[in-house]
């Protein structure tokens, strides 16, 4: 049995106050769906293409007395009043230290035409007027009434889906509020998603929407499992509808997911927003974006938050799994984006906005250049991305070259990666201009079929894992990729995404804090120990662990993209150390497997 729920990655949640409770109220506001069981198997077979619904639920009396709300005026060419306060559109100005996606200008290039962009959220009102001049007719579905109509809100108070979707694709130069990132994009929204139904139902609803229309390129998933700390396995079907559509989407060339961090960093003691997140005595318990298997699923883009000064903000979550971050409110400036009811609002938040940021910044990629693979525009995404914060200590140097090349003593210039930041924060018009003359700096371009090389080896080091309590004690094993080996000749030259398969039997899981070490010595803290479940060690009432259990658990890494397996020396020993950092429970380490996968 797995606790499990879905909750949107707003901050603040659902509501247009900008303060919150105690985290056992912002759980509940933010909760979607009800304790349910693990899901079924996988799919796999051939895309269908117009599945039936799951158990459409009744209609809600009422709901449609909202509309039709007259449209607004627009006027062609028209300046949009609220463009100017969506500073999260601006370049980027090191001057002034504050950070932008430099959108505004991309558009001279690229502004999302003829990309179909899909939305997986509540309740959207694709009938907005800054938003239906790009909703595709028909293309949408309302899962409450079971039906391909527009899925609206019935309340004011379902206004997340129109947020996200509005930062993504709102209208441009009409004289109506604001601009998405790709004004020209096409959407369709699917209301997978819904207040209080049960987390059984809303998986259901979540894989049917994936697995949909093929005509999506690009799909913006702004929720997550509850963000308490505790291991939440990926539903099986939502994992076999996203690698279906890495295979087989875009003739082969794969549907990019954006899928949105999350938001439980740092859950505060007192629920305060301004708290320091590198503060750990502010913090109840920490989540990490390794422990929810969405975003450890391989080619998953897993987009990260900052605030306009490239901060973390408090409830930014850390992992290895990040790729890019988009921007967020901080509490105080937060994002201008559509409300329901033809509005407006100005204080968005949350992973939830970040996500649709990246998904927008990928829509103008691929009108610039249609024919990259999904892996190509990864690449791009990493190379172009913007170093936010670059005095935070949590930057280091990878094997990924700088785009464009910089050298420095006859020696190119690395990216940096973050645990906090992946490769930094989205740039725009870095990423179409790279799109357009793309090269890739490790291995071939990817086109369909092109297979993804792959290999991967597999310890049972069966070590006990003690927890002295003085200092921390770490017990290491180490698999070695040096070329010897038969088997290593599917290995990959060069490495897009590594992936651990980690196993131990532990009556506490969140005590063991998890590393992997490179040949050349990069580390990816996997999981950093904690207290998860959203209550004190032992359970409210010393009752079962509710941190979920290390059983062949997947943590994704991109931090590794462009090393080689065997590192500088040849050797190629890739070690990963455990520790158990709270005394008392103990447990034993008893396998791992270390998957490369890239060209
Ligand atoms: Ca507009
Ligand atoms: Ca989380
Ligand atoms: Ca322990």
């Amino acid at each position: 049995m797995t606790h499990r729920n879905i909750t949107l990655e707003a901050y603040p949640p659902q509501t247009q106050q900008p303060s919150r409770g105690r985290f056992v109220a912002l759980a509940l506001a933010l909760t979607l769906a009800a304790t349910g069981c693990g899901g079924g198997g996988g799919s796999g077979g051939t895309m269908p293409s117009v599945p039936a619904a799951p158990n459409p639920a009744p209609v809600i009396a009422g709901c449609r007395l909202l509309y039709p709300s007259a449209s607004q005026p627009t006027q062609a060419g028209a300046v949009d009043p609220l463009l100017a306060a969506q500073w999260h559109l601006q370049p980027a100005d090191p001057l002034a230290g504050t950070m932008g996606l430099g959108a505004t200008l991309a558009w001279a290039r690229a502004q999302g035409r003829g990309v179909r962009v899909a939305v997986i959220d509540g309740p959207v009102e694709t009938l907005h007027s800054d938003l239906s001049p790009n909703a595709v007719p028909g293309g949408s579905f309302d899962y409450r009434l079971g039906s391909a109509t527009a899925p609206l809100p019935c309340t004011s108070r379902e206004a997340h889906g129109t947020a996200v979707a509005g930062i993504l694709a709102a209208a441009r130069s009409n004289g109506l509020a604001g601009a998405g990132v790709a004004p020209l994009a096409s959407v369709v929204a699917y209301n997978a998603i819904e207040a209080g139904a049960r987390a059984e139902l809303t998986l259901q609803r979540i894989a049917n929407a994936l697995g949909r229309d093929t005509a999506n390129q690009v799909y913006n998933l702004s929720w997550g499992s509850d963000d308490d700390g505790a291991l939440h396995p990926a539903d099986a079907n939502v994992a076999a509808a996203i690698a279906q559509g890495m295979r087989q989407g875009r003739g082969g060339l794969g549907s990019v997911y954006v899928v949105a961090s999350g938001n439980g960093g740092c859950q505060t003691v007192d629920g305060r927003a301004d708290a320091d997140p590198l503060d750990p005595t502010r913090c109840q318990f920490r989540d990490m974006t390794g422990f929810d298997g969405h975003l450890n699923l391989p080619g998953t883009f897993t987009a990260c938050a900052v605030d306009r000064q490239g901060r973390l903000p408090v409830w930014g979550e850390e992992g290895e799994n990040l790729l890019v971050c988009g921007l967020s409110g901080d509490g105080a400036q937060g994002i201008t984006t559509l409300a329901p009811g033809n509005g407006t609002r100005a204080d968005f938040g949350g992973a939830s906005a970040a996500a649709p940021m990246v998904s927008g910044v990928i829509a103008l990629i691929l009108e610039a250049r249609p024919t990259l693979s999904w892996r190509d525009i990864r690449l791009i995404l990493a190379e172009t991305a913007r170093e936010n914060q670059p005095d935070d200590p949590s930057w280091a140097a990878t094997a990924l070259d700088r785009w464009p090349a910089q050298w420095l003593g006859g020696q190119p210039v690395r990216k940096r990666f973050s645990r906090r930041f992946g490769f930094g924060v989205v740039d725009a018009a870095a990423a179409v201009e790279r799109a357009l003359t793309f090269q890739p700096s490790i291995g071939a371009a990817v086109g369909p079929g092109t297979a993804i090389r792959s290999c991967e080896k597999t310890r049972s080091p069966g070590i006990t894992l003690s927890d002295p309590g003085n200092t921390l004690f770490w017990q290491s094993d180490t698999l070695r990729f040096d070329g010897s080996d038969p088997a290593d000749t599917d290995c990959p030259d060069r490495i897009e995404w590594v992936e651990v398969m980690f196993s131990a039997t532990h009556p506490y899981a969140a005590d063991l804090q998890i590393e992997l070490i490179s040949p050349d010595g990069r580390v990816s803290r996997l999981a950093d120990s904690r207290v998860c479940g959203g209550v004190g060690k032992g359970g409210a009432s010393g009752g079962p662990d509710r941190c979920g259990a290390y059983a062949g658990w997947r943590f994704l890494a991109n931090r590794h993209l462009g090393e080689s397996l065997r590192g500088d020396s040849g050797q190629g020993n890739w070690t990963l150390r455990v520790a158990d950092a709270v005394v008392g429970d103990i447990g034993t380490w008893q396998s791992w497997t270390l998957r490369f996968s890239g060209r």
